[in-house]
């Protein structure tokens, strides 16, 4: 990886980071409606794939992919703060506020969105490949999903179905270890999801979630494989969230310790980019110039209107309103 791409993602890394840190901090104030879910401690994986794909792919992401649902509106429109917005619940929104977290989409930049059942998008994402393979179109769908999806029947339905269709398909796989607090060796029949695909027959690899230059690559690898037309890719990154479900979960404190602070991904990178003779007051200016991007998002959030409860039937089903309500 060349220097400036490593910069580009740290870059990145950061405005994910800036990003859910603000957010969080808003939510804890009571400005933020409904759950949150942070991407806190994953920023590689989504830096990674988020660089890697266009706006003419589809990605489906999951309820921590803020910080990838934002670089991409970021990137192909130049609104990311319309994302922030739509956390916020304000008109200016993606989805004119009525969104939210887990169902912020935009199509126009290739997202499109989540849904509150973990899961259900496994299957959505084949109907989205097929099309693409129909109209003889090199994009990929993408499915982000966490490791608490691999005990769901649709898991297993989309990629046997993937893999007999031979459907451009990438399965980013988010192994942090626990679904709530369930440790992935104790829901499924293996702690490491790429045993369990083997049998699918197609390509698949674990990677070091944490570590920016092997996730990019092996995003880079995966999408190159399904543009040229050879199938599905299953990649897991093995990561850890700093953020518990809720607030009573247990995750041992060593844990907690290594993680956050030996193997924080933005902090490897950072080593990375100083090994490589970057000077710390660089990188001290991209955090603050991101951070202060941030900031002005939320300011944007903040000042933006609430949604029209006139307007609340409207585009929620194609052609159907209720004017009356
Ligand atoms: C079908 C379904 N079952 C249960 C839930 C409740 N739920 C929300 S998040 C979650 C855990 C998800 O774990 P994982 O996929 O590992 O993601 P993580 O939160 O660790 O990133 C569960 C069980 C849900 N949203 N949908
Ligand atoms: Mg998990």
């Amino acid at each position: 990886m060349d220097n400036a791409t490593l910069i580009g993602l740290y870059r990145d890394m950061w405005l994910i980071r800036a990003f859910e840190q603000g957010l969080e901090r808003e939510f804890e104030k009571g400005n933020v409606p409904g759950m949150l879910h942070t991407g806190l401690g994953q920023e590689a994986v989504q830096a990674a794939l988020a660089w890697h794909l266009k706006a003419t792919d589809a990605f489906f992401p999951d309820h921590r992919c803020h910080g990838i649902n934002a670089l991409a509106q970021h990137r192909h429109r130049g609104d990311g703060e319309r994302v922030m917005a739509e956390l916020f619940g304000r008109s200016t929104g993606v989805c004119s506020g009525k969104g939210g977290s887990l169902h912020s989409a935009d199509p126009r930049v290739g997202n499109f969105g989540d849904n509150a059942v973990e899961g259900s998008y496994m299957a959505t994402v084949l109907g989205v490949a097929l099309a693409a393979k129909l109209r003889s179109q090199p994009n990929v769908a993408c499915a982000i999903i966490g490791d608490g999806t691999v005990g769901r029947g649709e898991f297993h339905e989309s990629l046997n179905m993937a893999a007999i269709w031979d459907l451009p398909v990438l399965y980013a796989c988010v192994n942090n270890g626990y679904a709530i607090s369930m440790p992935v060796g104790d829901g499924h029949a293996s702690a490491d999801i790429v045993d369990m695909v083997q049998g699918y027959g197609f390509e698949s690899r674990q990677l070091d979630g944490n570590d920016i230059i092997e996730a990019w690559t092996g995003v880079k690898e995966a999408v190159e494989h399904i543009r040229s037309g050879a199938g599905p890719y299953f990649l897991e990154f093995k990561t850890w969230r700093w953020q518990g479900i809720f607030a009573g979960e247990f995750r041992p404190e060593a844990e907690v310790k290594y993680w956050k602070e030996e193997r924080d991904p933005i902090m490897l990178a950072g080593e990375a980019l100083a090994g490589r003779g970057m000077d710390q007051a660089k990188l001290d200016a991209i955090e603050q110039e991101t951070t202060d991007l941030i900031e002005e998002w939320i300011a944007f959030a903040k000042d933006s209107p609430e949604p029209d409860p006139a307007k609340a039937t409207a585009n929620v089903y194609v052609g159907w309103e209720v004017a009356s309500r």
